[in-house]
């Protein structure tokens, strides 16, 4: 089914608000969120030595004359230093998905929550999720806001859920089976695992009853999204969010799939240059930056999300007003500089998916052996593309490095590795390892 023969049902009509009453809205948030933040030390401080409060903040540019907020700045008032509100007022914990060192914390009031649940209902809603489906949440519930916050939005939505949770493969192989569910919820690299173990155990993944997926938590390209969709026999949407900003809900695809539209009736977004922090052009990329302007618990003020992406404000044949947002091709801290060039590891994913005969799945490594980076990308080649003729795992090799060539501009030296012997992650796949940083931290 094509995703435009959806029905274009709208969840909520503040999605559909005019650009002028949208703006009304954002700045009297605005203001009243700026005199929420005047009392968390942090926000005092940074006002006080820029020298605005609430009452100057007239006009929506006024956004510009406030203190941006960073991924560090969180770190430094580990773990409550944020909070707008009595600590009693906490009705949940959640965290940032980093592996090493302490998580960040986010925290969210019983409002919260409920503004939680209703944004992401929207981005469901929208990308086709009615009452009566069935949806399995294939992903980490814990302080990671991926398996709480869609299976609030699922229920309210008035849809079930499975609360599957995310590993242990087989189990849901079984479950697709049994349940006969007619949404998948996880990462875009899971939902591939899944149908891999599927096609490995001898199970069609087109036969289960599946018919959407909802995808997000990392980067992924229109390749992947047609890979995922044949292999599933499935309509797949992209969804984003992270912790510090709600968690998913931020902004989701509607069925015209043309860009996520940003709740901007919730966030207030800038798309920044990084370097000279100035507004980019529709169309052009730049560094994502949010204002949270309902959230009660921990508001943020101009938070530097360190993702890569476009906006565009023309109108969407939907109907919905908020902005939409390009793909994530990257974040500024998973760029890779390789021998002076800027790559994102979703280029060499774009070059892969270009060459038949490659599974999506692959480690970038890089080292510094002398003086020049070295750069090897570590490819699976699929069960039945495996050949013992030299000759043309040979060309297949120079056909990827071709491709990475033409995509990244760098010459990398390609490896071709069996099927399923990369390891796979149950949750966001972790694609670089970076011997440089390495050798520097230790
Ligand atoms: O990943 C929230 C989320 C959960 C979004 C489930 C969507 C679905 P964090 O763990 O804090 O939160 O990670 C946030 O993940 O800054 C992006 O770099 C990346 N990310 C999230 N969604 C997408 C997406 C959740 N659709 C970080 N495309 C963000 C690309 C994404 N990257």
């Amino acid at each position: 089914m094509p995703a435009a023969a959806l029905e274009n049902h709208v969840w909520d009509a503040h999605e559909l608000l005019s650009r002028e009453e949208l703006q009304a809205l954002q700045l009297k948030r605005l203001r009243e969120c700026v005199e929420r933040v005047s009392n968390v030390p942090f926000y005092k401080k940074a006002f006080a030595a820029a020298g605005v409060s609430a009452k100057q903040i007239r006009s929506l540019d006024d956004l510009r004359r406030l203190p941006f907020t960073t991924k560090q700045d969180l770190r430094e008032n580990y773990p409550f230093g944020f909070l707008a509100v009595p600590r009693e007022e906490i009705a949940r914990i959640h965290g940032s998905s980093g592996t090493t060192g302490k998580p960040t914390i986010v925290a969210y009031t019983r409002h919260d929550l409920e503004t939680w649940a209703n944004l992401c209902a929207r981005f469901l809603v929208a990308g086709g999720v009615r009452p009566g489906h069935l949806v399995h949440v294939a992903f980490g519930y814990g302080l990671f806001t991926g398996g709480f916050g869609l299976h609030a939005g699922i229920e309210k939505v008035g849809a079930a859920v499975i609360p599957a949770a995310s590993g242990n493969t087989p189990r849901h192989i079984m479950l697709l089976h049994d349940l006969e569910p007619d949404v998948l919820v996880c990462t875009p690299s899971y939902a591939l695992n899944i149908a891999e173990v599927a096609e490995q155990e001898g199970v069609d993944p087109r036969s289960f009853k599946l018919c959407l997926g909802h995808f997000g938590a990392e980067p992924w390209t229109e390749d992947m999204r047609r890979e995922i969709e044949t292999r599933l026999g499935i309509l797949a949407f992209d969804n984003y969010g992270l912790s510090e900003v709600i968690g998913p809900g931020v902004s989701g695809e509607c069925m015209y799939r043309c860009g996520m539209h940003i709740q901007e009736d919730h966030f207030l977004v800038e798309c920044l240059d990084p370097e000279t922090l100035e507004p980019v052009a529709d169309g052009e990329r730049g560094e994502l930056v949010f204002t949270t302007l309902t959230k009660e618990a921990m508001p943020l003020i101009r938070y530097r999300t360190r993702d890569i992406a476009s906006l565009n404000h023309a109108p969407c044949p939907c109907g919905r007003s908020g902005v939409r947002m390009s793909r994530v091709v990257g974040r500024t801290d998973d760029m890779l500089i390789i021998r002076g060039v800027n790559v994102f590891p979703s280029q060499i994913e774009e070059a892969l998916l270009r060459v038949e005969g490659t599974a999506p799945q692959y480690v970038i490594e890089i080292d510094r052996p002398g003086t020049l980076d070295e750069a090897i990308v570590r490819v699976e080649i699929r069960p039945q593309d495996f050949s013992d003729k030299m000759s043309q795992m040979q060309a297949l090799r120079e056909r990827i490095q071709h491709e990475i060539a033409s995509i990244t501009g760098v010459r990398m030296h390609v490896e071709l590795v069996d099927p399923m012997t990369l390891e796979r992650s149950v949750g966001k796949a972790k694609r670089v390892i970076d011997h440089r940083k390495e050798k520097l931290q230790g």
